[in-house]
C-alpha cells in the first residue's frame, strides 16, 4: 500500500523562535486536523539557542511535525530552501513563525493554485475589503522603498515580495527552491525571479496580516544586506 499522498506542506524557518512559534504550531494542526486531509509542518531550526526544536516537539506531540536542525544559522533563505526541498505535500508552503498571516489564510492562497497559479504570494499590499493588515508606519514605508527597487530589479509586477507566506505547486517548488541561491532575507526576491524567468504563473492575492512583536528583522540592521543579496540574485539571473 503507498502511503497517504500529503495534501500541503508547510514550512516554518525558525530561529530562536521558543515563544512565538508554538501557538502559531497548535493553530496550524488544528486547522489541518479540521479538514482532515494529510498534511505535513517542517520546522526548519536554523541554529536556535532557546530551545525551540524541543519547544517544538512537546507542542506537537503526535501530530505530522518534523524539524530540520541546521548545524548553524544559515539564514531565512538557507532555511526555508532546506525545508521546501524536504517537502513532499502536492502543495507547498512556507510561513513566518510568528504568525503574523493566520494560517486558515492558506484558503486564499489554495484557490489561486486550484484555479492554475504555480506560485501564490501573500500579500499587504493588494487591496481586498475582506482583509485586514495591521503594520507598523514605517515598516509600510520600508517596504514600499523595498517594493520600488525590486521593480527595478526586473519584477515590475510584483507589489510585496516579503510576506512571509508563499505556497507552490511542487513542480514550482521543486524547480525554484533547487535553483535559489539567496540565503538570507532577500531570498524572496529570487524566488520570484526564478518563478519568471520559468515561466511559472503568479498570483498576489491580499491576506490578513498583523505586526506581531518579538521582530528579528530590522530596516538598518537587515535592509543593507538585503540588498546587496537581490543584486547578487539580478547578476545571476542575467547569467541564466
Ligand atoms: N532561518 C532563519 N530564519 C529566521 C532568521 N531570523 C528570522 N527568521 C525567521 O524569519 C521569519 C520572520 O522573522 P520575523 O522576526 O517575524 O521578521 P519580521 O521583522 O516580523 O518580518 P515581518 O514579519 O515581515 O515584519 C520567522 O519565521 C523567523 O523565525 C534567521 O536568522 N534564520
Ligand atoms: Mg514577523
Amino acid at each position: 500500500m503507498t502511503a497517504p499522498r500529503v495534501a500541503w506542506s508547510v514550512v516554518i524557518p525558525a530561529f530562536n523562535e521558543a515563544r512565538r512559534l508554538p501557538p502559531y504550531l497548535e493553530e496550524i494542526i488544528a486547522f489541518f486536523d479540521g479538514r482532515g486531509e494529510p498534511y505535513e509542518v517542517i520546522v526548519v531550526d536554523d541554529g536556535s539557542r532557546d530551545g525551540t526544536a524541543e519547544r517544538v516537539r512537546e507542542t506537537a506531540g503526535a501530530a505530522p511535525v518534523r524539524v530540520i536542525p541546521l548545524a548553524g544559522n544559515e539564514g531565512k533563505g538557507a532555511a526555508v530552501r532546506h525545508g521546501m526541498l524536504a517537502a513532499v505535500g502536492a502543495f507547498r508552503m512556507f510561513a513566518d513563525a510568528d504568525g503574523a498571516t493566520p494560517i486558515s489564510e492558506l484558503k486564499r492562497l489554495e484557490a489561486a493554485l486550484v484555479a492554475g497559479a504555480e506560485v501564490a504570494i501573500g500579500s499587504r499590499v493588494v487591496r481586498d475589503p475582506a482583509v485586514a493588515v495591521v503594520a507598523r508606519p514605517h515598516r509600510v514605508l520600508a517596504g514600499r522603498l523595498f517594493n520600488g527597487v525590486v521593480a527595478r530589479v526586473g519584477l515590475p509586477d510584483v507589489g510585496d515580495s516579503q510576506c512571509g507566506f508563499k505556497a507552490f505547486s511542487a513542480r514550482a517548488a521543486e524547480t525554484i527552491f533547487g535553483k535559489l541561491r539567496t540565503r538570507g532575507f532577500g531570498f524572496d526576491v529570487e524566488v520570484l525571479m526564478l518563478a519568471r524567468f520559468y515561466g511559472f504563473r503568479v498570483a498576489e492575492v491580499a491576506v490578513n496580516w498583523s505586526d506581531k512583536p518579538g521582530s528579528k528583522v530590522g530596516v538598518f540592521k537587515t535592509g543593507p544586506g538585503m540588498f546587496w543579496e537581490i543584486l547578487r540574485a539580478r547578476v545571476r539571473m542575467a547569467r541564466r
